[in-house]
């Protein structure tokens, strides 16, 4: 079976103004985009419902995390039942930002995939080492680690409404892309894993990209390999170099 390429951009607390915002979206609108590729933009809450509205209709809006209830005193919080009404497919959870800076353990990455599935979203989940991990020779135990309390929740089905994003955390931001081997080898175990963990058919059409300083010099190379399925970037997709990034593989 043949994987949808897909193509992820996290603008995280990004762009600064709306001016920024219009100018990416201009961009984005005039390019040439591969039509067989899928992409999806990640933008900060506040601007979901107006780059939805801006920007041409076959780019795909996430929002950067959700709760775990529909509504209710959570202040502050992002409800995937107003996510839904509001038309935005797809959430990122279990970022390695959400993580580490805003304490999210797996148990409750997990709940919340759980939830926004049930609410009737996609979740473009994020695993991932750190250095100090992957130095230790520990890569694939702590994704499998990441990955349990979810597959623990999840049906077989629910799988086609889940992208997995592998990062390595000392990939992220720093300019340091895994090698195409590297990310390979860890896309391979994780693929691997949800073989042994879900079933074969999950672990063959579940889609595995990578996320990491990918740019527009090193995603040619990285999207050779047979299991990246695409890629989430950060701050690439901030600029007009996005558009080769989601031609990769042209
Ligand atoms: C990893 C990635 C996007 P960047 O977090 O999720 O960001 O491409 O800036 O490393």
């Amino acid at each position: 079976m043949s994987r949808q390429f897909f193509v992820g951009g996290n603008f995280k607390m990004n762009p600064a103004t709306q001016e920024q915002k219009r100018s990416l979206v201009k961009v984005l609108n005039e390019a040439t985009i591969d039509p067989s590729v899928e992409v999806v933009l990640a933008p900060p809450a506040i601007y979901l419902l107006t780059l939805k509205e801006i920007l041409r209709k076959e780019i795909k809006i996430a929002a950067q995390n959700c709760y775990v209830k529909a509504s209710g005193a959570f202040t502050g919080e992002i409800s995937p039942a107003q996510l839904v009404d509001a038309d935005i497919p797809y959430v990122v959870l279990g970022h390695s930002e959400r993580r580490t800076l805003f304490h999210e353990t797996s148990a409750l990455v997990a709940q919340k995939t759980r939830v926004a599935i049930d609410t009737g979203l996609s979740v473009i989940l994020c695993v991932g080492e750190t250095l100090e991990e992957r130095e230790a020779g520990r890569t694939a135990q702590v994704v499998e680690e990441q990955l349990k309390p979810v597959i623990e929740l999840l049906t077989p089905k629910d799988w086609s409404k889940v992208v997995i994003a592998y990062e390595p955390v000392w990939a992220i931001g720093t300019g340091k892309v895994a090698t195409s081997a590297q990310a390979q080898e860890a896309h391979a175990n994780i693929r691997s894993f949800l073989g042994k963990a879900v079933s074969a058919a999950v672990a063959e059409s579940t889609r595995i990209i990578y996320g990491g300083s990918v740019t527009a010099s090193n995603c040619k190379e990285l999207a050779t390999q047979p299991d990246v399925d695409g890629f989430l970037v950060g701050g690439a997709s901030l600029k007009p170099e996005f558009v080769d990034i989601i031609n990769a593989k042209k």
